[in-house]
């Protein structure tokens, strides 16, 4: 094993030094990376304070070029700053990752964070993750145990320059297939009209019909509740190629429309 320190940093700017206290190897977390855990399902549970034209639903829209900033000049805050999300249904949760603004400007990049996960969005505990990211524009990472929750939170202690802002051009989060669908989903399986599919049972192509949808984030799961394709699109039917994505089988639909809103559909492949 070899471990490359590429740069340093702090709000000195770049040296030629390297240095390390302790270096541990955490191998039950070298494993490949989970399920994303779709964003389209989240929601914003507490921010500590945004900017106007950097809301704090910037960090989970899915676009690398828009971003949660906190406010400057007058208006600014300190450190430490937090974002927490509801992700809309407990997950087995491992990874979150972080996505600095990927504009000139270094303004807010999280350098030392914690990450905790809550079932209630109240009762945070312990962090699940600690540390220090490097200051670049590539994407960061903290990996951990997994914790079953609905929250996440990310705490910016401080940022790469020692200045008071928090930025975030895009946050994930990466979990246990298994709970990406909840039992509450299943519930919500009942009387559900304002999507269609036909044919269904299907035992080739099929169409999702949208009711008066302005955007449609579609995502398809098996009955292990694992997310198999998901797909946005503005169309009022939406066809779905069946050639290599299902074998037979019962699937969910869920569809979550322009208001994030969820609606479920169940699909039989013969
Ligand atoms: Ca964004």
């Amino acid at each position: 094993m070899r471990f490359v320190a590429e740069s340093e940093h702090g709000r000195w700017g770049n040296t030629k030094y390297a240095s390390a206290a302790e270096l541990k190897l955490m191998t039950s977390l070298n494993g490949p990376r989970d399920s994303n855990i779709s964003q389209l399902g989240w929601s914003l549970h507490a921010v500590d304070s945004e900017s106007g034209n950097d809301s704090a639903t910037n960090a989970f829209d899915g676009n690398i070029n828009t971003k949660w900033h906190t406010p400057w000049g007058p208006d600014e805050t300190q450190h430490p700053h937090e974002i927490a999300f509801d992700l809309g249904a407990s997950y087995d949760i491992t990874e979150l990752s972080y996505l600095p603004r990927q504009d000139n400007s270094t303004n807010g990049t999280i350098a030392q964070y914690e990450i905790y996960v809550s079932t209630d969005g109240i009762d945070w505990g312990t962090p699940v993750s600690t540390g220090t990211w490097v200051n670049s524009k590539s994407e960061k990472s903290a990996k951990f145990d997994a914790k079953t929750g609905r929250y996440i939170k990310l705490v910016s202690l401080s940022e790469v320059a020692g200045k008071v802002y928090a930025s975030a051009a895009e946050i994930n989060v990466y979990g246990k297939a298994s709970g990406q669908l909840s039992v509450t989903d299943i519930d919500l399986l009942g009387n559900e009209n304002k999507i269609t599919i036909y044919p269904n049972p299907s035992n080739s192509d099929f169409y999702i019909k949208m009711k008066n949808f302005e955007t449609s984030n579609i995502s398809i799961y098996d009955m292990s509740g694992k997310m198999l394709n998901h797909v946005t699109t503005d169309q009022e039917v939406f066809k779905v190629s069946n050639e290599s994505i299902l074998q037979s089988g019962l699937y969910i639909i869920k569809v979550v429309d322009e208001t994030r809103k969820s609606h479920y559909k169940k699909l039989i492949i013969e």
